[in-house]
C-alpha cells in the first residue's frame, strides 16, 4: 500500500487534505488511491442535506456535527456547489460559518464547486464521500443546493437524504418540485421561528399522506431552529430510525450501477483521439456517413481487436 493510503487511513489530517487535491485534480493518481482505500470503506453513515438556497442548510449541517461530536463520533462535511465552477462565494460563507469545527481534528470540512468537473457531480461526491469513509469518520455530511439532477445523485450516494423546506418563502408543497417529494427520507422544517411553520408542517405530512414514500414508507417531519440548536436531537433521531429500516443495499446497488456505466462511458471517450468524435458528429450532420458506421468504427478505434465480438 502506498504511504499517502496508510497515512489517510490512519487518520492523518494532512495527508487527507492532500489525496482530497488530488482527487480533486489528478484523475489517473486519484484511481489507484481510490482502489487502496476502497475496501476500507463502507462504514460511515452517509447524510445528504439538500433544500433551496438560503434554507439553512449550513447552519443545521454545523449544528449537527455539534451534536455528534458531544456523542463522540467524528464527521466529515462536504459542502457541494453544483452551480459554481469556482471555489467562493456562497462557499466562503460556509467557511465563516463553520469556522467553530476548524481548530477540532474530528471534524473535516471540504467545499467542493463541481461545474465543469470532469465527472461531474457525482464523480467529485462518490470519491470525496469514499475518502472520508476509508479516513474513519463515523459520519459524513453532505449539504448541496437542490437543483435539477443534482439532489436525486445525492440520495443515491446516501443513507438517509433530509429535505429542508422552510416556511412562507413559496416553498409550499405545491410548488416543491415531484422530485424533491420522492428523494426525501426525513423532511425538516427549518427556521420554524418564522411565521407559518405550522401550515407548511401540515401541508407536507397531507400530501405525504396522498403520496407516501417507497415501500410505503411515510418520511418524518421534524421542525427546527437550525441558528438556535433547536431540533437537531429531534432531526438525528429520526435520521437513525430511518437508517435501520432503509433499503441500504437496493440504494447501493443503484449507485454503483450509475458510476460504472459513467466510468465505462469515460474511458471509451477517453481513448478516442482528440477531435475524433467532433470529426465524426460533423460527417454525421452532412449526410457524409451514417451515426451507425460511425459509432462502428469509433468503437473500432478505441477497442482492441482481439477484444470485439
Ligand atoms: N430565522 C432563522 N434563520 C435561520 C435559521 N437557520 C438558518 N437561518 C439563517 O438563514 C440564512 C441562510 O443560512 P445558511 O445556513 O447559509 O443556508 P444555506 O441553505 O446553507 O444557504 P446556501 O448554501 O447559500 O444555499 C443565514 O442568515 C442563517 O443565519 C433558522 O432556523 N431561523
Ligand atoms: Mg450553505
Amino acid at each position: 500500500m502506498s504511504e499517502l493510503a496508510e497515512r489517510v487511513i490512519s487518520g492523518d489530517v494532512r495527508a487527507l487534505a492532500r489525496a482530497a487535491s488530488i482527487i480533486e485534480n489528478r484523475r489517473d493518481e486519484a484511481d489507484s488511491l481510490l482502489r487502496e482505500l476502497f475496501p476500507r470503506t463502507g462504514r460511515a453513515l452517509v447524510l445528504g442535506v439538500t433544500g433551496a438556497p438560503g434554507s439553512g442548510k449550513s447552519t443545521l449541517v454545523d449544528a449537527l456535527a455539534s451534536e455528534l461530536r458531544r456523542e463522540g463520533k467524528t464527521v466529515g462535511i462536504l459542502a457541494v456547489d453544483p452551480t459554481s465552477p469556482f471555489s467562493g462565494g456562497a462557499i466562503l460563507g460556509d467557511r465563516i460559518r463553520m469556522q467553530a469545527h476548524y481548530a477540532d481534528p474530528g471534524v473535516f470540512i471540504r467545499s467542493m464547486a463541481t461545474r465543469g468537473w470532469l465527472g461531474g457531480l457525482a464523480r467529485a461526491t462518490t470519491d470525496m464521500t469514499l475518502l472520508l469513509d476509508a479516513a474513519g469518520f463515523d459520519v459524513i455530511l453532505i449539504e448541496t443546493v437542490g437543483v435539477g439532477q443534482d439532489e436525486v445523485d445525492i440520495a443515491r450516494l446516501a443513507d438517509v437524504t433530509i429535505v429542508v423546506l422552510v416556511p412562507g418563502t413559496g416553498d409550499d408543497v405545491q410548488t416543491i418540485k415531484a422530485g424533491i417529494m420522492e428523494i426525501a427520507d426525513v423532511f425538516v422544517i427549518n427556521k420554524a421561528d418564522l411565521p407559518g411553520a405550522q401550515k407548511l408542517e401540515r401541508e407536507v405530512k397531507a400530501n405525504l399522506r396522498l403520496a407516501p414514500g417507497p415501500q410505503d414508507r411515510t418520511p418524518p417531519v421534524v421542525m427546527t431552529v437550525a441558528t438556535e440548536r433547536s431540533g437537531i436531537a429531534e432531526t438525528l433521531a429520526a435520521v437513525r430510525r430511518h437508517h435501520k429500516t432503509s433499503a441500504r443495499r437496493a440504494r447501493s446497488l443503484d449507485l454503483w450501477r450509475m458510476r460504472l456505466r459513467e466510468m465505462l462511458r469515460e474511458r471509451v471517450l477517453e481513448r478516442l483521439p482528440l477531435g475524433e468524435l467532433d470529426r465524426a458528429a460533423a460527417d454525421v450532420a452532412e449526410r457524409r456517413r451514417d451515426p451507425y458506421a460511425a459509432v462502428q468504427e469509433l468503437l473500432e478505434r478505441v477497442i482492441p481487436v482481439d477484444l470485439r465480438h
